[in-house]
């Protein structure tokens, strides 16, 4: 089914593309209909051109306000050409059908980041627009909708090949585009609104997002899945851009974002992370970049095949040789220079993704994740302790270094899969336990994995000896911290708030542990 386009209807807020798509609808003989500002700027450029106003009758009012809303605007959208009683009643009521109308709205996500104040957004609130698209994709039957001045060249061409025509596959897929970003305006609205109440949270939830990427399967091959992006534009996996290698997987971005918000905490020195299961396997600061490299890698090397990598400098050559040396998934880093893509590029299969920054690890933000017949939203967790709000609850104070290790291994413990524990030994992980249900088999297998990495590299002492030791949720026995202190722990840092915390305090006070209370938690589940 194809319909030819005889009438147009044109009313853009975002102007760009607007003469070039005119002049060729112009060309194939398409009277063109257009509102105030679209019109003025048609109008100047030479191109025939007939206002609204003109072929209603009826005056743009009210600033504005009204423009479009009139029966002879959507009777000529929505009339259906193949019902007779359709044609008659717009011939009784003089009215013209309409074949193709092109609109964007008026700027309200824009106007509302800008923190333009109640009244501006008010008046930002496009009607007629939204009005119009919704009238032009329900009559796709024979109407053209476009809301994106990215198909303009699409729907010309296609009125090229079909003798001033676009098909109804075409028609169908714009008013599918059309539904969509009508229904993304309205959440936009409906989100400011709610803000605007008051609502953190508001009684319905409006989530939004535009395709990036069909993925080939889900986190399981028999599972589809696929990728959005949320218009936010934080620094990270999905604003990335990726040099080189396969398409990314659904794990491989799972386990990239968990990569960079990690590596992300850190800020003063260079660091590297890396990142297997959504858990790190070594994280550490250095001098220099191949120096933090090599000491989150000395961490757990066996569990670091097959990871993710992430940094928080642009990636030098050295680094990427050495990078190169063991097989990982993805690098991803703020940027990198010339040689080390060159260096990188020999990995065919290696993902590399450059993200142009760096992330805020305090920016605010929601999470949300599904369960069986619902969803739980919440502020991610933007929480940092600072130096300065430790408290020390044992007899001993932490030295400086152990000060360093501790807020540290709390910063990497944050990103580790509850109950987390993470030994730290001068700004390196040694040994990190996650995802167990009992604190106390955390704090065992750090220990356990410090201990086998340790002898995998031919060391005599051991790891955990002279470290320290991060725990994301208070201890509710003094048996996590002996463990900790079995493995030679010297200092400790946890939340706090157990009802026996002064039986934990005891128990690293016989130990000559030093031991600071954060007051804050950090589970990830
Ligand atoms: O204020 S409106 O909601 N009332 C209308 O009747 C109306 N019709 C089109 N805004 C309306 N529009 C919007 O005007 C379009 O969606 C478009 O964004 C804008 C184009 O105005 P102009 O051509 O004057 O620049």
């Amino acid at each position: 089914m194809t319909a030819r386009i005889a009438r147009a209807l044109i009313s853009v807020s975002d102007k760009s593309g607007l003469v070039e798509f005119a002049k060729s609808l112009h060309e194939k003989g398409v009277e063109i209909l257009s509102t105030g500002g679209s019109a003025k700027a048609i109008e100047a450029a030479g191109i025939p051109v007939k206002e609204v106003a003109s072929h209603t009758g009826f005056p743009e009012i009210m600033d504005g306000r009204v423009k479009t809303l009139h029966p002879k605007i959507h009777g000529g959208l929505l009339g259906r050409r193949s019902v007779e009683s359709h044609m008659q009643a717009m011939t009784d009521n003089d009215i013209t059908p309409i074949d193709l109308v092109a609109v964007n709205l008026y700027p309200f996500e824009e106007t509302v980041a800008k923190g333009a104040d109640y009244d501006t957004c008010i008046e930002n609130i496009d009607i007629g627009g939204p009005g119009m698209i919704r009238s032009a994709a329900k009559n796709h039957e024979s109407v053209t909708v476009i809301v994106d001045p990215a198909d303009y060249d699409r729907v010309i061409a296609e009125m090229g090949d079909n003798d001033g025509a676009t098909t109804y596959e075409t028609r169908r897929a714009l008013a599918a585009k059309a539904y969509a970003r009508t229904g993304a305006y309205d959440a936009a609205i409906s989100t400011w609104f709610a803000g605007q109440l008051g609502e953190t949270f508001p009684q319905r939830l409006n989530v939004s997002g535009e395709l990036k990427q069909t993925l080939r399967y889900g986190e399981n091959p028999h599972q589809q899945a696929a990728f959005y992006t949320n218009g936010k534009n934080r620094p990270g996996v999905a604003t990335a851009t990726q040099l080189q290698g396969k398409e990314l997987s659904f794990n491989n971005l799972n386990d990239t974002d968990a990569a960079f918000e990690l590596v992300s905490e850190f800020a003063e020195k260079p660091a590297v992370a890396i990142i297997k299961h959504a858990n790190p396997c070594g994280v550490a600061e250095g001098e220099t970049l191949i120096d933090a490299y090599h000491k989150a890698l000395s961490c757990d090397p066996v569990s670091a095949f097959g990871g993710i990598i992430a940094v928080n400098r642009t990636l030098d050559a050295a680094t990427a040789e050495e990078i190169a040396k063991l097989f990982a998934e993805v690098v991803i880093a703020p940027d990198a220079d010339d040689a080390a893509k060159a260096v990188l590029a020999s990995k065919k299969n290696l993902r590399v993704l450059i993200t142009g920054g760096m992330a805020d690890p305090e920016a605010e933000d929601m999470t949300l994740r599904s369960l069986a017949g619902g969803y739980l939203l919440q502020n991610r967790d933007a929480g940092r302790v600072k130096r300065e709000e430790l408290k020390v609850v044992t007899k001993r104070a932490p030295s400086e270094q152990e000060l360093d290790d501790l807020l540290f291994a709390f910063r990497v413990g944050k990103h580790v899969k509850s109950n987390a524990i993470v030994y730290v030994k001068e700004g390196k992980t040694v040994g990190i336990g996650a995802g167990q249900m009992s604190r106390v088999d955390s704090s065992r297998i750090a220990a356990w994995k410090a201990e086998e990495a340790g002898k995998n590299a031919g060391e005599d002492a051991l790891r955990t000896a002279g470290s320290v030791v991060s725990s994301d949720a208070f201890f509710p026995f003094a048996d996590g911290l002996l463990a900790a202190v079995k493995a030679g722990a010297t200092a400790v840092i946890q939340p706090g708030g157990s009802m026996r915390d002064q039986e934990v305090i005891d128990a690293a006070d016989e130990n000559n542990i030093a031991m600071v209370f954060t007051g804050m938690r950090h589970f990830r589940h």
